[in-house]
């Protein structure tokens, strides 16, 4: 897969930027974003009117990303886009507004929760997918990545060439549930862990799902003049055979292992390829950042930062500094936060479960029994449940312990200080989440089986 590089990224980004070349005509951009891939979900926005809840949205919440900024392909739609959306949502549903065709894309394919099962499409009790608005249910005994792939192949070929085109591609892969076609778990056979195996295969039919991607854009002639990017959303989970090593923790906790996230940039419009980025981006850069590659003006009262000029040429990060999460809920899930200024990352609160390093060779959850990786890993500061808000304090130097071995908010208490004051301005501008209570409204059986708007 020519364009299937993987490096680490998020706060702290590591980019590997590949083949070039100027252009004057507007730049097709696809942005894939892969769900749980290893190397957090810790999404936070600050300075909103309606905040996203802790950690996950959930179906049952009345709840759904804030209107009062626009969305990237709203954007998009002003410079002359065509734009689709395939794949996870999860930005709410709860009523038409919340949804992507009502938020900037032209089209939208698959479906609102954060997951589902891959092959019969349904969550927590209901069906869950969309061709636009209109609920359906593609065949349930074809993989979901190649549902996908046809989606993709139809949307590239009927594209008006006379536009430029976004897609934004936010995969299911490789989140739970671990399901994967028997051929791809076959090419792992040398894994002895069934869990790991398959999460292996979902990597690599995930691979796949791209690779269709891109031979689509070549065989409508639309390749040469595309932008990719690849991201992932957060680290993988070690509960569900995702691996971050040699990173520490996973998805849910705030050390790197859940935050850092993997990512490259090939194609059109970059003028200095073939390395690696360094910079510092945080995942909320990208929205300004694929904005001005399409020839856009970010609005300056957002949290994002346009990197675009540096990502293209080589140029130094525009970041200095970022907050990897500000959460005042209790543990054991959330109940903290962390920042990070030049080198130094301070870590405030509980730094969330499975806070330690595991090699996928030591892996050894049984994914039938589903053996608990947490009463084996976690570490005894932590507590494991209740609700008692865990004060500890750490500082690690990023860029000599990448992997987060030594604290040194002892030390350097003269540097957890200053971090400590900078994280707590912050905290002022903070506006608490908006996490309601799940509705009964929100019950698929009213829906004809299906999670749909129009309960909120
Ligand atoms: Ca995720």
């Amino acid at each position: 897969m020519e364009i299937f590089i993987i490096l680490p990224v998020l706060c702290a980004l590591t980019l590997l930027l590949l083949i070039g070349g100027r252009n004057a005509k507007q730049l097709n951009i696809v942005f894939m974003v892969a769900d749980d891939y290893g190397q957090a979900c810790l999404c936070i926005v600050i300075r909103s009117d309606d905040i996203y809840p802790h950690g996950a949205l959930l179906p049952q919440q009345a709840v759904c990303s804030p209107f009062n900024k626009p969305f990237l392909p709203q954007y998009l739609k002003k410079l002359g886009y065509e734009t689709h959306a395939i794949g996870k949502w999860h930005l709410g549903f709860c009523k038409w507004e919340c949804t992507p065709t009502y938020r900037g894309f032209d089209s939208f394919y698959g479906f609102y929760q954060g997951a589902e099962q891959y092959y019969n499409r349904t969550v927590a009790g209901g069906k869950d997918f969309r061709d636009d608005k209109q609920p359906i249910m593609p065949d349930t005994t074809k993989y979901s990545t190649y549902v996908y792939a046809d989606r993709a192949r139809k949307v590239i070929s009927q594209h008006d060439k006379s536009k430029p085109f976004y897609l934004y591609f936010p995969f299911q892969s490789v989140h739970e549930p671990i399901e994967v076609p028997v051929s791809y778990e076959n090419m792992y056979s040398n894994i002895k862990n069934e869990g790991r195996r398959k999460y292996s295969g979902m990597v690599t039919a995930m691979d796949d799902l791209v690779g269709n991607v891109t031979a689509a854009l070549k065989e409508n002639g639309m390749y040469d003049d595309t932008l990719f990017v690849f991201t992932a959303d957060n680290g993988g989970w070690p509960l569900y055979h995702g691996n971050n090593y040699p990173l520490r923790g996973g998805k849910v906790t705030i050390y790197e292992g859940g935050t850092r996230a993997t990512a490259f940039i090939s194609g059109k419009g970059l003028e200095k390829t073939g390395y690696t980025y360094n910079g510092m981006m945080h995942a909320v850069d990208w929205m300004p950042t694929i904005l001005s590659a399409a020839g856009g003006t970010p609005e300056k009262d957002i949290d994002g930062i346009d990197q675009w000029e540096s990502l293209r040429t080589g140029a130094p990060s525009k970041r200095t500094e970022c907050i990897y999460n500000l959460d005042d809920m209790n543990p054991p899930l959330q109940g903290h936060a962390a920042i990070r200024v030049g080198d130094y990352k301070l870590i405030e609160g509980y730094p969330g479960l499975y806070p330690g390093w595991y090699k996928p060779e030591t892996e050894t959850i049984n994914l039938q029994t589903k053996q608990n990786y947490i009463n084996t890993t976690n570490d005894e500061r932590y507590p494991k449940q209740g609700n008692v808000k865990w004060l500890g304090r750490e500082l690690y130097n990023l860029k000599d312990d990448p992997y987060e071995h030594h604290d040194l908010s002892l030390s350097h208490l003269d540097i957890a200080e200053e971090l400590s004051k900078k994280m707590a301005e912050y905290h002022k501008q903070m506006i608490p989440a908006n996490s309601p209570k799940g509705s009964v409204a929100s019950n698929p059986q009213n829906f004809d089986g299906y999670w749909s708007p129009g309960w909120c």
